[in-house]
């Protein structure tokens, strides 16, 4: 008896130990301890042995009971290493490849000049102030002094959606609404950047491009606070070095209206071919609020004055990085990003 069962015992362990998964281990599992396993029939019979040999039969059972669990134990978790060993051999991944190179996205240079302008503004105190891209031609048109027969809304030809509703040609709009919200409160201090739209469509024109206007009104405002801040922008825009000259000139919604013009970023005012033997460059327009304009948005002329001003983003980009191409912006080719 005691024979068989040591017998038993070392079958056990050879097969135990070659279980080559968990699934083979677990069907040796059942049958020696399952509910007809080897092991649990013999227990169940041990009823059967005469009252002298069941102490000494029971113990030796009830031990090998408890070696086979110890056994089936034991290989099951040098399995369970083993699988997890394997595993890891297959996932491992070679931390010493270089990596896949990938590209790294950026900014358009019209969104860096852009952000560039309105941190000159917003530092000075200005708002920025925003607005829809399809307008009333009462805002785009009308309120800025220029009636539906007025020859200046031929230099701004525009893209109608209806008779009275527009994309908007400038950004003008946004500050007569803005105006328009605010009056009679002071003071209005307020840049408008956005994309504006006309038929214009040549290397330095594009039907659609962006601009920054800007508009202070307050008490007392005069010609020096215009120059000032725009000298102060010319400097922070294009270096430290730059002047600026004022041109007489004309838009319906100002009076005076004047172009600013810095001195040559190339040549430093001598003349070069960049400004054309002049010394300077246009960079924008700009003027003395027209009291129509302030009249129809809702502040008394004779109170309060103002001044405004609009750049075209895209020539002060064109400008400043010495782009020759308007359509260079839109065509989408990725080196052009990686340049600036
Ligand atoms: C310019 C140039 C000169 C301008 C804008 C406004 C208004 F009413 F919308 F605030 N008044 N003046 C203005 C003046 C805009 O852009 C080239």
């Amino acid at each position: 008896m005691q024979a068989s069962i040591d017998r038993l015992q070392m079958q056990l362990k050879e097969e135990i130990a070659g279980a080559k998964d968990l699934n083979e281990l677990d069907n040796i599992r059942v049958r020696y301890l399952g509910k007809k396993g080897e092991i649990t029939l013999l227990i169940r019979n041990m009823g059967r042995l005469s009252p002298e040999e069941r102490p000494l039969f029971g113990r030796r059972l009830n031990e090998l009971k408890a070696v086979a669990e110890t056994m089936l134990e034991e290989r099951k978790k040098e399995l369970y290493s083993e699988l997890s060993v394997k595993r890891w051999e297959k996932e491992r991944v070679d931390i010493t490849l270089p990596g896949r190179p990938f590209n790294l996205g950026r900014k358009h240079p019209i969104t860096m000049v852009l952000e560039e302008i309105e941190e000159i503004f917003t530092s000075m105190g200005f708002k920025i102030a925003e607005g829809p891209e399809v307008e009333l031609d009462y805002y785009n048109f009308e309120a800025l002094n220029m009636p539906k027969d007025h020859p200046a809304r031929d230099m701004q030809d525009s893209f109608y959606i209806n008779p009275g509703i527009l994309l908007r040609t400038h950004t003008s709009p946004v500050e007569v609404r803005t105006m328009e919200a605010q009056a009679p409160e002071l003071p209005v201090r307020i840049i408008s950047p956005g994309k504006v739209y006309r038929r214009d469509d040549d290397i330095t024109h594009s039907p659609m491009f962006h601009q920054v206007e800007g508009l202070v009104v307050d008490k007392g405002i005069s010609l020096a606070d215009l120059k000032g801040t725009l000298l102060m922008f010319a400097r922070e825009m294009f270096g430290k070095d730059r002047e600026i000259r004022l041109r007489p000139s004309f838009f319906p919604f100002t009076e005076p209206s004047a172009e600013v013009d810095i001195s040559c970023i190339a040549c430093n005012g001598k003349g070069c071919r960049i400004c054309g033997e002049t010394g300077w460059l246009e960079i924008l327009g700009s003027g003395m609020s027209h009291p129509r304009v302030l009249e129809i948005s809702g502040y008394n002329p004779e109170e309060v004055s103002g001044y405004a001003f609009g750049m075209g983003v895209e020539r002060i980009a064109m400008l400043k990085y010495g782009i020759d191409d308007i359509r260079l912006f839109y065509t989408n080719d990725l080196r052009m990003l990686s340049r600036y």
